[in-house]
């Protein structure tokens, strides 16, 4: 396939300033007609072909500047529709009209139905498959659509911008007409015809403009839209407050789908949802989904300014809206829940998904030189990554500073299809600074690694870091620049106090960051009469791995006395996964593991500190993850060791706080009305973590019975149901648990996910004839991306044990039912198909056969561009 190439790129000939699209919907045959607006640039020649993007279009007709095209006057092939000999006018008007088949459109881009409501998705180009267009971020046009339909099959028509006009047709037809203001990209265009029900409210602007909001969904489940609206609402006083952005047109739209590619679309003034991210209440929504609502209305409404305000110049700029504004929705979630709880939240995620990227097949910077696919560039990279480069670019400026240069990006570019060069600039023009070794954080693919060491000297009363930065090379950069990394740090002494010096050399220190900018510096601080514990990396400074030499003695103080709450989980944190890989290589050496008692006693220390928030305690006493696990080990895993090893540590802890852990288990009973907030959210993390060791002690099912029986939300229904699935896998209370659920839920698809979920997640050899089996459940569709990432997604990417089968047996059914997705949905299978890259770190009989499954996979006919792509960049 063509590979694009950032170095290519240029403005196109022409300009579409106006776009004008009338809508006839029916499911087999909608007909569009666009009457665009065309303008050749200045100092273009009048001979220059017009090239219109297109895919799996029927064009019907095309008229340009009010004549009928001759066919001479046309080129037309599969993907492009060329204007070849344009009127010499700079400006003309060119009417297209084509035909599409919304109903059979399983890919879900472009127009399509989702249980009978017509909807859209253009990012990144999908619109090429609306109509004939300059599809590319950097063609900003005006829209006036007007939708037209019939009225008992879609009373509501919605689509960008305003609402202008409406009414009827007669035979049954009505018509509405929107207009968007907004010059905006087509891959933000979008709309939305249906029977739907309507959550209304209203927000007043800073500037005390009305702004009337609305949340669709199918009719009958309003009510579950409440949270999100509340959720909205406070995203939109946060942008004004936090950022100084207020919202700019009369309405607000939000719709729920049920079938869709991603988590949701920004498009201008009409975001589109996956359901799963809107419906929500105590009864079927665990506290996880409140926060992904809440996290997920935000970072939509906070593209209005960055991604529909300000865009990309082209698609190699995704960061700039992306890690842009997942740093914003972040920084929302931070403000109204608990920060620390919600960093730890935030460093977990980029470990577990931007890692493994970075550090695999499939790594590439944060702004990316090359793709095949766009699609397959919707990464943990680009937005996670992305989002610590903004949140470094604070940490080195300053909040002030930073604000300043946010203040002038929204000034300066504010209408603009930008690059990373134009929002990197604004930052050093509002601060001073020089940010050109920073901006590597863009261009650089790989995790950082600082290798750290210190010494004491009390004669001279110096206190030194040693500290060397590499950078392991990635696909096609095996040569690495020198990095600037901002490494935040603390000085604590012996009763917990932070330790004082009198001054610094070698290397540029700043309000508690050290500026790593060269290959090594000894950092050497003069006045410490006391040798320090050094808390490293607070709050996650800087997106790297540590290889830190530190005594085991300072890490437990650490994780006793850190006053950084990030670091202080990571110091314990840090402990449990050094005794997991010792655990592992004695289950290799065929030893059973043993794990001192200081450590499993710290986590019953923990869990009863009452100092402590109980959501902070819920993740600390969460141990690694089997994934996190191996990636930390790096090669030659074995994922059945690493269970067995994290297995015996959950024993242990459970085995040595019995007491603890049930008092408080009790205590935590939650006997108020349920509210999904921080705080009580965090005490059902925490008791439904303590449910899990004590599952584990004699009683445990039953204890878990109770737990399911008496739950009064999902939250705590869902838990007991996975505490019985995991750690009483086949035993009658399971057995009974799972059919009680599947009883109660199975008309609701979003809930039985969660049935999916927990049954595809349940580890060990028999996972792979589970999760097969229940393909043929009635609940389950292969053509539903939350059905299919429940099932499959789950088994392929959380149960390390069963995917990982020594026979390949899960290798084997996971390419297959790739391929089976793949045909109706080729986006879906892309990002299925990125389970398996950590292949290489396997030992080599797994490695072996996965790579089998992939060479199957890309041996198969007529594969799409998307796994294509993911595939050969996998097995290279
Ligand atoms: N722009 C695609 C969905 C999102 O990141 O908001
Ligand atoms: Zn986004």
């Amino acid at each position: 396939g063509q590979v694009f190439k950032l170095e290519d790129y240029r403005p196109n000939d022409y300009l579409i300033p106006q776009t004008d699209l009338t809508f006839r919907l029916s499911p087999d045959a909608t007909r569009v007609t666009a009457v665009l607006t065309v303008e050749r640039r200045d100092g273009v020649s009048a001979s220059a072909p017009l090239v219109l993007d297109g895919d799996g279009l029927t064009l019907k007709r095309i008229e340009i500047g009010d004549k009928k095209a001759k066919p001479a006057d046309i080129l037309v092939t599969s993907d492009q529709l060329t204007i070849l000999k344009p009127p010499a006018a700079r400006r003309f008007q060119l009417l297209i009209e084509t035909e599409l088949a919304p109903a059979g459109n399983e890919a879900l881009m472009g127009l399509y139905r989702s249980s009978n409501v017509y909807c859209t998705q253009c990012e990144a180009e999908g619109f090429r498959r609306i109509t004939y267009f300059l599809d590319r971020p950097d063609i900003l046009s005006v829209y006036t659509v007007r939708i037209e339909a019939l009225r008992e099959e879609a009373p509501l028509l919605l689509s960008n911008g305003n609402p202008v006009d409406k009414g009827d047709l007669g035979d049954g037809w009505h018509y509405a007409r929107w207009h968007d203001p907004f010059p905006k990209s087509s891959y933000l265009f979008a709309l939305v015809a249906g029977n739907l029900g309507q959550l209304a409210d209203s927000f007043v602007t800073l500037s005390g403009r009305t702004v009337e909001l609305g949340i669709y969904v199918e009719p009958g489940k309003e009510k579950l839209a409440g949270y999100a609206m509340d959720a909205l609402k406070r995203s939109m006083k946060w942008d004004e407050e936090a950022f100084g952005r207020e919202y700019d047109l009369d309405v607000f739209n939000i719709v729920a789908v049920s079938d869709f590619n991603m988590g949701a679309m920004e498009n201008k003034g009409l975001n589109i949802f996956n359901d799963k991210y809107v419906l929500a209440d105590q009864e079927t929504a665990t506290d996880a989904d409140f926060a992904n609502i809440e996290a997920i209305i935000a970072h939509e409404y906070f593209h209005n300014w960055t991604g529909n305000r300000i865009t990309c110049r082209d698609w190699f700029q995704l960061c700039l809206k992306e890690g842009l504004t997942v740093f914003r929705d972040h920084e929302f979630s931070a403000d109204q829940r608990s920060r620390a709880v919600k960093r730890i939240a935030e460093v977990r995620t980029l470990r577990a998904h931007q890692f493994p990227e970075d550090q695999g097949p499939l790594a590439h910077p944060v702004r990316p030189r090359r793709y095949r696919e766009i699609n397959n560039f919707y990464t943990a990279t680009v937005y996670e990554k992305g989002s610590e480069v903004v949140r470094m670019i604070r940490t080195i400026l300053g909040a002030d500073a930073f604000r300043a240069g946010m203040d002038l990006y929204f000034e300066r570019h504010d209408g603009d299809a930008a690059t990373i060069e134009d929002f990197i600039k604004v930052f050093e023009d509002a601060s001073g600074r020089d940010l050109s070794q920073f901006a590597l954080w863009y261009h650089q693919a790989g995790t950082p690694n600082l290798t750290i060491s210190s010494t004491h000297n009390p004669a001279s009363q110096e206190f030194m870091l040693e500290i060397e930065q590499s950078v392991p090379p990635t696909p096609s950069e095996s040569r690495k620049r020198l990095m600037h990394i901002p490494l935040a740090f603390g000085l604590i002494g012996a009763g917990g106090q932070p330790v004082d010096y009198s001054g610094v050399e070698g290397a540029s220190v700043e309000d508690g960051v050290i500026h790593v900018r060269k290959r090594r510096h000894m950092v050497r601080f003069s006045g410490v009469a006391e040798r320090p514990a050094v808390s490293l990396n607070r709050g996650f400074s800087a997106p790297v791995t540590l290889s830190v030499e530190q005594k085991a003695d300072d890490q437990f103080f650490l994780a006793r006395h850190d006053s950084d709450a990030f670091s202080r989980w990571q110091a314990f944190n840090t402990l449990l996964t050094d005794a997991l890989i010792a655990a592992f290589r004695e289950i290799l050496g065929g030893k059973q593991p043993v794990f001192a008692a200081r450590l499993t006693e710290l986590a019953g220390g923990i869990a009863g500190d009452e100092t402590l928030e109980p959501a902070y305690r819920a993740l600390a006493l969460a141990l690694p993850g089997e994934a996190d696990i191996a990636r930390d080990i790096g090669r030659n895993i074995d994922p059945d060791a690493i269970y067995a090893a994290r297995e015996a540590l959950a024993l242990a802890i459970a085995t040595a706080n019995p007491d603890i852990f049930a008092g408080l288990y009790d205590r935590l009973a939650d006997k108020a009305a349920f509210s999904p907030d921080a705080a009580s959210a965090g005490r059902r993390a925490l008791r439904n973590t303590l449910l899990d060791y004590l599952s584990l002690q004699p009683g445990g099912a039953a204890l878990a019975v109770r737990h399911f029986q008496s739950a009064t939300n999902m939250t705590d229904r869902a838990a007991a149901l996975a505490v019985l699935a995991y750690r009483h896998h086949g035993s009658p209370e399971a057995i009974q648990a799972l059919a009680a659920f599947e009883t109660t839920y199975g008309s609701d698809p979003l809930v039985m996910d969660k049935w999916f979920q927990i049954q595809a997640s349940v580890p060990g050899p028999q996972a792979v004839d589970t999760v097969r089996a229940l393909t043929a459940h009635p609940a389950f569709s292969m053509s539903n991306p939350n059905r299919v990432r429940s099932l499959i997604g789950t088994f392929s990417s959380a149960n390390q044990t069963g995917f990982h089968r020594a026979d390949g047996e899960g290798y084997r059914f996971f390419s297959q039912t790739v391929l089976a997705v793949e045909t109706r949905n080729p986006q879906l299978a892309a990002r299925l198909a990125t389970a398996l890259r950590s292949w290489r770190s396997l030992e080599p009989g797994r490695q072996a056969k996965a790579r089998e499954a992939l060479l199957s996979i890309a041996k198969a006919e007529n594969l799409s561009a998307d796994l294509r792509d993911i595939v050969e960049r996998t097995l290279a």
